[in-house]
């Protein structure tokens, strides 16, 4: 698909219906400028709306966390928030990878409604497909009134620092709701890597800087000011995506703490095949093959077999993700040093599972083992999968949720959620209309958040693309209670699990609850059609 232009008319015709939409909501915040007499009224009136901190780690898995569970990984600050309010056990990313889960966060959309469910630019055909991949909007559509704009017309300063991935200019920022924008870079992972210099317009760096820094220095200085008026800070770390590096004094401490940590038994790698293949391998055959030299080595291996990581063992990862959590830490500071702690929300979320698998965007390409902690970031286990698949380890991540003084405190929710659900959320949070035509796809979690009756009903993925880290056919999949049910494509092959006893994915009942299965898949192709999702084209001849 071509991408669309950027639509001027579309996007003058969405600013008006905001300007109207604040005036009918009864603030006096107008995006055209406010006379001096009203001015003072209005910001008396936007002072009493909470601040939000939207705190989004890229590629973090959902073992990655202390209080999720690592022994490795040390998270304090991350920690500490979890014990203050809400942290969820079961929250997911709308996709295995980038692009498709940040927009469904800003549009409360599914990214299959937005027909934006690859990472963008997204991943090119290759010989072995069977099918091609689906084509895709190449950015945010602008007809979509973001959860910026929506915030925006409502009196709230807006501002993203680090990564937006929903493409390029006009498509950046800018365009969809923010009145600020650090670096003025749109793509999805550090132009020159984590360590100065960064080679990125509008952040400047000295010598020996380290990225995550960076972008949190900036980000104090927004709160401190923006201290007097509401804020929308979308502080979305380029961390912990590769380029996996580490702060040199974080990584020194992790390797004296791996050379004194027993390391948990079992193996490094297990193997993954394609379950949609038409004599898929088993658990026992994909171990007994991990061990024949016919699958030494890391590379797209035989039987379209890649390795998964099980250990979290990789001291440059577990630097960044120490970096990353004492960011977290000088923003909570920072908030309680400006006195604005009570008054703010504060989310921590990630867009999609840990890097278990390497990246085979190149298929060809072949990891030296001198370079595995370059490949490789962590271990989702007890999950299986990693970025890019629709297993646990791909979608489900971690996210933690304050609402000072009406959220509930030190309280762990395992119902699940849906990165489309925070845009109801946040609004219902503020005190917001809701704007129903817009967030589609998103359900208020806010009873959950209070300790009230939540169910969330079905959750949808679709993610008709081959990935980079695996060779498994596209798919599709579908939640309801503790049913989960995969479909894939080439051949149509389904796996059902049932989370509640069987979190790892390991024991598929599909053959034993044939009736479970048909229900399931029946809702999953039923919701297909009601959003309009775009389906791999027709399959191709096979070309091994
Ligand atoms: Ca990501």
């Amino acid at each position: 698909m071509i991408p669309k232009k950027f639509d001027r008319r579309t996007f003058l015709a969405k600013t008006v219906a905001l300007s109207c939409s604040a005036a009918l909501g009864g603030c006096t915040f107008n995006q055209m400028g406010i006379s001096a007499n009203n001015k003072q009224a209005s910001e008396s009136k936007v002072q009493a709306k909470p601040n939000i901190v939207f705190f989004l780690v890229d590629d973090l898995g959902w073992r990655d966390v202390g209080c999720y569970g690592s022994s490795f990984y040390e998270t304090p600050h991350i920690d500490r928030l979890a014990a203050e309010c809400v942290r969820f056990t079961q929250a997911y990313a709308a996709c295995p990878v980038c692009s498709p889960t940040r927009a469904s966060i800003l549009s409360g959309k599914y990214p299959a409604r937005l027909h934006l469910t690859d990472w963008l630019p997204g991943r090119r055909d290759h010989s072995f497909q069977a099918l091609k991949n689906a084509e895709i909007n190449k950015h945010l559509p602008f007809a979509e009134v973001t959860l910026a704009e929506a915030l925006k017309a409502k009196g709230y300063s807006t501002a993203i620092f680090g990564k937006w991935h929903l493409g390029e200019n006009p498509s950046g920022p800018l365009t969809h709701g923010f009145d600020l924008q650090v670096p003025r870079w749109n793509k999805g992972w550090p132009k020159s890597g984590y360590h100065a210099p960064f080679q990125m317009e509008g952040l400047k760096d000295s010598k020996g800087d380290y990225l995550t820094d960076r972008l949190t220095d900036e980000a104090l200085n927004y709160i401190e000011q923006n201290k007097d008026r509401p804020f929308f800070l979308y502080l979305s770390h380029f961390a912990v995506h590769d380029p996996i590096q580490g702060r040199p004094d974080l990584v020194k401490k992790y390797r004296n703490k791996l050379a004194k940590m027993q390391l948990s038994k079992g193996p490094d790698f297990v193997l993954e095949g394609n379950p949609d293949e038409a004599n898929p391998l088993s658990r026992e055959q994909l171990t007994a093959l991990i061990e024949q030299p016919s699958h030494q080595g890391h590379r797209v291996l035989p039987q379209r077999t890649v390795k998964i990581k099980q250990k979290q063992d990789n001291i440059q990862f577990a630097a960044m993700v120490e970096a990353m959590d004492e960011s977290l830490g000088r923003v909570l500071d920072k908030l309680k040093a400006m006195g604005l702690t009570d008054n703010t929300i504060v989310i921590f979320f990630s867009d999609n599972g840990g890097m278990s698998a390497a990246n085979f965007f190149n298929p060809k390409r072949q990891v030296a083992d001198s370079r595995l902690n370059e490949a490789y970031s962590t271990s989702n286990l007890p999950l299986r999968g990693a970025k890019g698949w629709l297993y646990e380890g791909g979608i489900r991540v971690p996210m933690i949720v304050k609402w000072p003084d009406h959220g509930n405190k030190g309280v762990v929710c395992e119902e699940p959620v849906i990165s489309t659900d925070f845009y109801p959320t946040i609004l219902e949070m503020a005190g917001l209309p809701s704007l129903p035509d817009q967030h589609v796809d998103g359900m208020s979690f806010v009873p959950a958040l209070k300790g009230e009756p939540f169910n969330r009903k079905a959750i949808y993925w679709h993610f008709p693309h081959y990935s980079n880290h695996g060779m498994q056919s596209p798919g599709g999949a579908i939640r309801l209670g503790d049913y989960k049910l995969l479909e894939y494509f080439e051949n149509n092959t389904v796996q059902l699990f049932n989370l509640k006893v069987d979190p790892g994915e390991q024991n598929d009942l599909a053959e034993a609850q044939p009736k479970k299965a048909g229900e399931l898949l029946k809702m999953l192709q039923v919701w297909r059609q009601e959003v309009s999702a775009q389906m791999v084209p027709i399959k191709q001849a096979r070309i091994n």
